[in-house]
Order: C-alpha cells, then structure tokens, then sequence
C-alpha cells in the first residue's frame, strides 16, 4: 500500500495566511501536482469525472487545504470528550464508513491549516475541565494518519497535547504509515490504534487501505515508540463463519505483536450499523458490494434528531459482545476493553 497523493489540490485563499499553508502550497507545487484556487471548499465543484461515480472516486484523491472557522467541538461519545478538527474526508473505501453519510457531498478531503488557533481551542476545553482529563479523538471524521505524512498536523498536535498536564489524544488508522510519528513528544498522553477485523471483513469492505499485517507491524513500531496502544474491532460484522474468522483474528493478533506492545492495550468494539440513507448511499457508490443491509434482520435504534440506525438485534448482540470479549479475555488477559456500542 503506497502513502496517499492526491492529483488534485485545491486551496482556500484565507490558508495562505498560515505558515503551513503556504508551506503545502509549495510542497505541491514542486511535486507538480494541479492545484486549483478556490474562495471556500462550498465552492469545490467540477471536481473531474463523467458522472457522479467518477466525481466520487476522483474526490477521494483531491485534497482541499482550507481553514477552520467553527472553533466549537463536537462531543465525541464513547470514545472521548470532544472530537478534534484536523481533517475531514479519507482515501479509503470501506464500503460501511459513516463518512459517507455525515460528509453528505463533499467527500473530498480537506485539511486544515490553522492549526495553533484549533490548538487554543482545545486549550480551553482542557482548562473548563481541569483537574478532569479531557480526552480529544482526531479520527472522528477522517483517518488523520492516512494523510499526515503530506501535513505532520497530526505530529503537531500529538506534540502540543504531549505538553498538557490533563489533555490526552486518541485517534484510529487503517494505514501503516506513522513512521514520522515516531519521534514525536508524545509523553504518553496519546492513544494509537489501529482498527482490525476479521480477514473477510478487511478482505470484502475495505479497499485502499493497508493490509492486517502491514497494521499490524505498524503497531508494532507504534508500541516500541512508547505509545499507549489500542486497536478498535470495527465494524463487528456476523459474516458466515464470524466466530472463526474473529477468533483467528486475535489469534493472529496474539502471535505477531511483540510482548511489549501487550502491556497497556485498550479495545474497542463497535457492532456495524446503517442507516436508510447510508444504504441507499452504498449500494451507489459500491454497487458489487455485499454488505448485509436487511432492515428486517435488524433493530431500530432511535438517535438524536430522528436519525436512527440499524443495529443487531438484542440477542445477537450479545452474543457477539460476549464472544468477542471471551476471545480478548483469552488472547490478552491484561488488556482493557473500554466499551462495545
Ligand atoms: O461506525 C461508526 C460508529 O462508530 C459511529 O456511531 C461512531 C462510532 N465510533 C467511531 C466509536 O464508537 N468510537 C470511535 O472511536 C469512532 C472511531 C470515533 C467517533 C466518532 C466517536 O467515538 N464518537 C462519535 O460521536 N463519532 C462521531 O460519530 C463522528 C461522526 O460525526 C458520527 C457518526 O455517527
Ligand atoms: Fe472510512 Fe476509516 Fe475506511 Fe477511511 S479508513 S474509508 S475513514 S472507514
């Protein structure tokens, strides 16, 4: 798996006002990629591409550099406190990605580049708080590592929370590419993880992202830079066979990760949902894909603001739950499961 460029870029002109900016202007321009000037990513149309699935495709290899103007952040429920904006968008292609929906059209990626009055930002949530820990999750609406070897805005703000005596950072990746965070100052206030599935999960829905192992051995390096680690088993999917394609995962999982990473490890576990219009959204853009997607076979969660989702029914659930959890209680007895949703 190749890091992602993208072929085309478009810049916000309020973005050269700021040091990084100008500094990606310059990095692709030399790189000779085509780069558009645009007056505000609403503006980012006639992105390339015959129809609609073609603009699709083509806007997950643009990248919008732009500006951040709502310094308010969201809540983040269950993973932390608030969500921190560092990027929105992914050049990923997992069929079940949410972005898909809460991104509605403009699934291009865009990064932002103010990221010192984003940082103050977060200084005062951390201070409203205090003596609480304040925990912000950076991969709410993208996978921030997946993109970062192009903007160390991720470098940058693991440094600026490493500084914080009550902040911690967390964030999720397919990618393996977190060489150039290796040698950041984390000080141990951020969470690294890395989400895993079973092998006929990661093989059938997620396209354009880095393998198991190539994850994996990512993690690896990842735990011997001294970072608290987790991985996030997302989406839980009860494909056929799923109890032996899960327990083969942590399996593996068990086997290839060097004893040091296993000593402070967090799970997360997050069972797939959809909703009526991610449905309708999928099976567009990925019309081979074979998602399960049966309202029927379904319950209705009921959400803040009449959106509802489509979860597993109560009993399969659990059972799902407790599967799971006996598997990490098998494979790794010391490590912590934070929740299941
Ligand atoms: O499959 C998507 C589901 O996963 C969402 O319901 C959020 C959830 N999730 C994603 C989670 O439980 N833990 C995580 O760490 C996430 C990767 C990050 C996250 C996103 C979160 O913890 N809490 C959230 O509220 N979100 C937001 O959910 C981002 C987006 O706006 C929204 C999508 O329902
Ligand atoms: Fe979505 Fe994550 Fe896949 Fe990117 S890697 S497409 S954010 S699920």
């Amino acid at each position: 798996m190749k890091a992602f460029e993208p072929q085309l870029v478009y810049i916000e002109p309020g973005a050269l006002d700021y040091p990084l900016g100008r500094e990606l202007k310059e990095k692709f321009e030399k790189k000779g990629v085509e780069i558009r000037e645009t007056t505000s990513h609403n503006q980012v149309r006639n992105i390339p591409g015959k129809n609609e699935l073609q603009q699709y495709r083509n806007a997950k290899s643009t990248l919008v550099i732009g500006v951040r103007k709502t310094l308010k952040f969201d809540t983040s429920k269950p993973s932390a406190e608030y969500a921190i904006p560092l990027a929105t968008g992914c050049m990923g292609h997992c069929h079940y990605c949410y972005l898909q929906t809460t991104l509605g059209n403009k699934p291009y990626i865009r990064t932002y580049v103010n990221l010192d009055e984003i940082f103050d930002a977060a200084d005062q949530y951390i201070k409203e708080r205090e003596p609480e820990i304040t925990r912000f999750e950076a991969a709410c609406t993208s996978d921030v590592v997946g993109l970062d070897h192009l903007t160390h805005s991720l470098k940058k703000t693991i440094e600026h929370i490493g500084q914080t005596d009550s902040g911690r950072l967390r964030f999720v990746t397919k990618y393996k590419h977190v060489d150039h965070l290796l040698d950041a100052k984390h000080n141990g206030n951020t969470r690294f993880r890395f989400s895993v599935n079973s092998d006929h999960v990661i093989k059938q829905y997620e396209p354009g992202t880095s393998s198991f192992l190539e994850r994996i051995e990512a993690a690896g390096k990842v735990a011997k830079a001294d970072y608290p680690l987790g991985f996030i088993v997302a989406p839980l999917i009860r494909h056929e066979n799923w109890k032996e394609g899960y327990h083969e995962l942590f399996e593996r999982l068990e086997a290839i990760l060097p004893l040091y990473a296993k000593k402070d490890l967090t799970f997360e576990l997050i069972q797939h949902r959809f909703t009526k219009t991610a449905k309708n959204i999928i099976q567009k853009r990925y019309p081979k894909s074979k998602l399960e997607m049966n309202e029927e076979e379904r319950k209705y969660k009921w959400g803040r603001y009449g959106r509802g989702k489509y979860v597993y029914k109560n009993e399969e659930a659990d059972e799902l739950k407790e599967t799971i959890q006996s598997y990490i209680g098998h494979f790794f007895p010391q490590a912590k499961i934070e929740y299941f949703t």
